[in-house]
């Protein structure tokens, strides 16, 4: 398994692999965890070649000390790596490998990033969708895969693939989740066992309780700060705190 951590030697790579191959890649922040996994085995299966980015993009974080908390697991996601028959890392280490204009230039989408997780974390989407751009054009991709945890997140990224007509094909994959229901996130590592305990409610709520105004009020009695809980397009969309820590999931009506 190769690990690169810049642009030129990642490129040196990528020029190296034969024009009909198919490659895959499944964009990270890394703390990787079985929701990353189950993305890595399906490019692996569908794919001759498999990329992997592990980078902590800090022009989607609107919090400065959300950012200075996240998750860093490196060693053991290189052995998750590993496991699972990734062929390179793309992990720079430097902000300035992905960003040598110093963020001048950036995708910015003006109606739905503006939405639920838009409109609680500005700017945040622009940077999703910069990064995202910037890696695409990296890696160059036959196959992108992203989960449907993040799921404005994935519409944005399809709806930016048609629009500026880039040649890859992005992958949706579902949600995986604890048995108690508890989507899987990075950032569950930083709920307290007290919060571990509450977390499931989230997702047990917006799935048995259909009435908005009583699901909202359920989870503020359990605890949740809640960002939003909204239906749109056949889909239950909730952004809610639980202590330090920020929770997001969604499910089909
Ligand atoms: P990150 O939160 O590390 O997530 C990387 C990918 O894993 C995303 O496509 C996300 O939707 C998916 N994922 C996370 N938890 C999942 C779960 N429980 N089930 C299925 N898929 C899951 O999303 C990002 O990083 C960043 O915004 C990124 C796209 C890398 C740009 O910086």
């Amino acid at each position: 398994m190769m690990i690169f951590e810049t642009v030129k030697k990642f490129q040196e790579w990528r020029n190296t692999l034969p024009k009909d191959q198919t490659l895959g890649f499944v964009p990270t922040m890394g703390a990787l965890h079985s929701g990353h996994e189950s993305l890595l085995r399906f490019s692996a299966h569908d794919n001759d070649v498999t990329v992997l980015s592990i980078f902590v993009n800090p022009t989607q974080f609107n919090n400065p000390d959300d950012l200075k908390n996240y998750p860093n697991t490196f060693e053991q996601d290189l052995a998750m790596a590993k496991k699972l028959g990734v062929d390179a890392i793309f992990a720079p280490k430097d902000m300035n490998e992905l960003y040598p204009d110093q963020y001048r230039f950036k995708i910015n989408e003006s109606e739905f990033s503006k939405e639920l997780c838009g409109a609680h974390r500005p700017g945040h989407f622009d940077g999703v969708l910069t990064v995202v751009m910037k890696l695409f054009q990296i890696v160059q991709p036959t196959r992108a895969y992203f989960g449907e945890k993040d799921h404005q997140q994935l519409t944005l990224i399809q709806d930016m693939v048609s629009s500026f007509f880039l040649p890859v094909q992005v992958i949706p994959c579902p949600t995986i989740r604890e048995t108690s229901g508890l989507a899987l996130s990075s950032r569950n590592l930083r709920l307290t066992p007290e919060e571990i305990q509450v977390a499931p409610k989230l997702y047990q709520t917006i799935t048995e309780i259909k009435d908005r105004d009583r699901a909202i009020k359920t989870l503020k009695d359990y605890g949740f700060k809640i960002d939003y809980l909204e239906d749109r397009n056949h889909r239950r969309y909730v952004a809610a705190a639980l202590g330090k820590v920020r929770l997001i999931d969604n499910v089909e009506l």
